[in-house]
């Protein structure tokens, strides 16, 4: 596919979640690179640009991009290969991370539970979907999750998978807060010191979840950890457009709105965060990025791309 055309898919988001994001990037970018004749290093190099420049804060998106252009060779082919063989082994790191989560999620989530969840996260479905596969009798309590609607994918998905399933707007989750025995979101970026970036309005579920004494657990794999947030960078919360939120009669008349996509939790209403290493509470996320995902390198200087030595 063309780089532009998959870059649009991503900002568009026909392409969305920070899994599925990483996956479909790593690709885009090995059926680029089975593509280049030549140049292959600055090719690849402009391509991950434009790829990266698509959705700012999930960092799955980094992480996978960085990882396959760690790639090594002396010719053109050797550096193809290795690329695609990268390629493949992040593809297969998302798909077998998930699988575990769920292993080690569903022993949280006891017969008879009821869930909440937020906007649409595989990861947090997957979880949620082993615990019915183990014949656990759950219900679901899906929030809407305006202005994009990802909660309607998320009950779609669970009914399909044969799971009760409730949708409730997003000013509704304190007063349905007593009824849930637990709260499971997924992750766009866990930083450093154990915050979470997620879906616009889950600091606002955890608030109420620790206000109700209601567990409050994330699923995140560990390519979804930030390295950058070590080395001090902040984590860029995407604004999307006015459009998503005002018909335009209302914007016509100059009335202004804001459309933050992510917001920030932290880590004193996380529980635990679910990864395919193990729970893990959110003081760990600093151990995770050392050990996981390469931090001499950070502190090293600022994180390339691409580095070709
Ligand atoms: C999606 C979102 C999801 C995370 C995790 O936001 O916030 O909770 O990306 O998803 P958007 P997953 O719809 O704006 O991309 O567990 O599938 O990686």
């Amino acid at each position: 596919m063309d780089i532009l055309a998959a870059a649009e898919k991503i900002r568009s988001m026909e392409v969305r979640g920070a899994s599925r994001i990483a996956r479909f990037a790593a690709q885009v970018l090995k059926e680029y690179a089975m593509k280049v004749r030549d140049n292959f290093d600055e090719e690849m190099k402009k391509a991950s640009q434009i790829l990266l420049n698509t959705r700012p804060t999930a960092v799955s998106l980094f992480n996978a991009i960085n990882y396959i252009m760690r790639y090594r060779g002396r010719s053109l082919e050797e550096k193809r290969e290795d690329l695609i063989r990268r390629a493949e082994e992040f593809i297969s790191w998302i798909d077998t991370a998930q699988k575990r989560i769920a292993e080690i999620g569903e022993k949280r989530i006891k017969d008879g539970y009821t869930l909440l969840t937020h906007c649409n996260s595989s990861t947090a479905i997957a979880v949620i979907k082993k615990a019915h596969e183990m014949g656990k009798r759950i219900e679901v309590i899906a929030t809407e999750s305006r202005p994009r609607w990802q909660g309607h994918l998320t009950a779609k998905q669970l009914k399909n998978a044969g799971i009760d399933v409730t949708v409730i707007v997003d000013s509704a989750v304190r007063f349905f807060m007593k009824e849930v025995d637990m709260v499971i979101v997924g992750a766009d970026t866990v930083t450093a010191n154990g915050a979470l970036i997620n879906k616009i309005g889950t600091s606002q579920i955890a608030l109420c979840a620790k206000e109700a004494r209601v567990p409050f657990v994330v699923a995140a794999e560990t390519y979804k950890f930030s390295p950058r947030t070590l080395a001090g960078e902040l984590v860029l919360i995407e604004e999307r457009s006015a459009e998503e939120v005002l018909p335009k009669e209302l914007l016509g008349m100059g009335i202004k709105a804001r459309n933050p996509a992510f917001d920030v939790t932290p880590r004193d209403y996380i529980d635990v965060i679910l990864t395919e290493i193990g729970a893990i509470p959110p003081e760990m996320a600093y151990f995770v990025i050392k050990e996981r995902l390469g931090y001499e390198e950070i502190l090293d200087e600022e994180m390339k791309i691409c580095d070709f030595d």
